[in-house]
């Protein structure tokens, strides 16, 4: 009789533990069902890394939205090289994940991965930058060779847009702070060569200037402002630190606005400015663009001038999109984010309520 008794006890421990593995989804300890599904489902992440205030406002954004959903969050840091999300979107198909979603570095070199996602029936979100060849519009959806078939939905700015704004800033704002110049010069930061971002604000700024969007230096069209200088500094403080010392040895008296493709770059500049002897907000006017905290307490300070909002909170409209992605729910191509512009008029009532 007691050997019965253990093996029906021994028999109840296994029930048990089978039916909590089974809640658990991706084995996870919390257990449960993701929001708006009959089960928890495994999302694989692959974030570029954390080169910026922004990135990281993205990042926990994402591990957010993924704890309220109840989501299994497999994240990876890819530390800025696109072979390390390369390799974690590879290893996430072997995981057999429900969804993959990926903030693609540059635009170029995702075909073949994707297409990798679309044999293994695992769809794709491309959140914050995208890929080369999609103009994230609902596509011909049998056309295999359109990169928009490649991935489901695209969650993100339009960094064009980001770039319009910004010259429509400086065209109003330039002169009211360094009157009297017949010739605005403009330095200009660029994030990292190649992405979506880099490139959106690059040809964004120009067009609405009326410059030359195919090259880095050019006077727009009506002479008034002439881009004089222009490096990437690949989105980090410190590298947008190092090339404005060079711009400012070279040309520091001559630059009259600096673009800084985020506000990270800016920041690091403002300290090069301050180094070379000038005052940055006055000497030079600068505008950045992301909206972050740092370019907050600068505006405040008086030391930057604008930033023009690139929203990284991003995280919920992910989750939601997935859920619905996987509930066959229909969803648009496109995701866009609602974004605002700050200067010193509106810096300091907007900052405190600030989520970022
Ligand atoms: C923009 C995002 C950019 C930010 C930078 O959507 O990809 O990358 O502007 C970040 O701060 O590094």
């Amino acid at each position: 009789m007691k050997l019965a008794k253990k093996a029906l006890f021994a028999g109840l421990i296994l029930v048990i533990a089978a039916g909590m593995a089974f809640a658990g989804g991706g084995g996870d300890s919390k257990g449960g069902v993701t929001k708006g599904m009959d089960r928890k489902i495994v999302m694989g992440y692959s974030q570029i890394g954390a080169e910026s205030e922004w990135r990281t406002a993205c990042t926990n954004s994402v591990k957010a939205a993924a704890e309220e959903w109840n989501i299994d969050l497999r994240f990876s840091d890819a530390q800025q090289q696109q072979q390390n999300q390369l390799q974690a979107i590879r290893t996430f198909i072997q995981q057999k994940v429900d969804i993959i979603a990926f903030t693609p570095v540059v635009e170029t070199g995702w075909e073949a991965i994707l297409k990798e996602c679309l044999d293994a029936g695992i769809p794709t979100i491309c959140v914050d930058r995208s890929i080369e060849g999609s103009d994230r519009v609902a596509a011909n959806p049998n056309d295999k060779n359109d990169p928009d078939n490649w991935f489901t939905a695209f969650i993100g700015s339009d960094m064009e847009q980001e770039g319009n704004r910004a010259a429509k800033w400086v065209i109003a704002n330039a002169a009211k702070i360094k009157p009297g110049k017949s010739v605005y010069n403009i330095a200009e930061l660029q994030g990292t060569v190649g992405s979506s971002a880099q490139m959106g604000r690059f040809k964004g700024f120009r067009d609405t200037l009326g410059i030359n969007p195919t090259s880095a230096l050019g006077t727009s069209k009506d002479g008034k402002f002439k881009i004089i200088l222009s490096q990437t500094g690949d989105f980090t403080r410190a590298q947008g630190k190092q090339v404005m010392e060079a711009f400012m040895k070279s040309n520091g008296n001559d630059i009259d606005v600096l673009l800084a493709h985020n506000d990270d770059m800016a920041i690091g500049a403002i300290q090069a400015i301050q180094e070379a002897g000038k005052v940055p907000g006055k000497d030079i006017v600068i505008i950045g663009i992301d909206a972050v905290k740092g370019a907050f307490e600068a505006m405040v300070a008086g030391t930057m001038n604008a930033s023009i909002e690139c929203n990284p909170l991003l995280g919920p409209q992910v989750m939601e999109t997935a859920v619905k992605i996987l509930n066959k729910q229909p969803v648009e191509k496109w995701v866009v984010s609602t974004e605002s512009d700050y200067d010193q008029t509106n810096a300091a009532a907007a900052y405190p309520t600030r989520q970022y």
